[in-house]
């Protein structure tokens, strides 16, 4: 099998709680390979593209404001069955209910804001990462 890559984002959240280097510690120590890895301050026009899938719904517009409120990091990531294995370290995508364990569920929680503030994005499907990656990485 063809090893996969995903996209992962640190979001602002993990930028700013000063956690980029906690969350790349546990990628690493799972075993994926870091292929590529920069700091973005992502535009409106891109966060279009990437979260075009949630236009309309209640969150879109706090979604982008929140990814535009600071710095993210960017990480292609490589390794057989990533995609699946990235979401599974990230945990449930509401950090309240995420299982200890994970990364959301050990360094996030409810901050009482429009949009649920959950520390790291990875692609969900080989479609979405190849979409991703071309967003992010040209
Ligand atoms: P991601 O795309 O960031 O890896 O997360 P995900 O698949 O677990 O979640 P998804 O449904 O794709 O939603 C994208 C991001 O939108 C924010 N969100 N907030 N009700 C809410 O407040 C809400 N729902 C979604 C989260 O930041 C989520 O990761
Ligand atoms: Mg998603």
């Amino acid at each position: 099998m063809a090893t996969e890559e995903t996209l992962v984002l640190v979001k602002p959240d993990g930028v700013a709680r000063g956690l980029t280097g906690a969350i790349l510690a546990r990628i690493e120590a799972k075993g994926y390979a870091l292929v590529d890895i920069r700091l973005v301050e992502p535009d409106r026009a891109r966060l279009e593209r990437h979260y075009a899938e949630h236009e309309g719904k209640p969150f879109y517009e706090p979604l982008l404001e929140f990814m535009m409120s600071g710095p993210a990091v960017a990480i292609r990531l490589a390794g057989n069955r990533v995609i699946e294995g990235f979401r599974s370290l990230a945990g449930a995508t509401d950090p309240t209910s995420a299982a200890p364990g994970t990364i959301r569920g050990d360094f996030g929680r409810d901050w009482g804001v429009a949009v649920q503030q959950n520390l790291v994005h990875g692609s969900d499907s080989p479609e979405s990462a190849a979409r991703e990656l071309e967003i992010w990485f040209g």
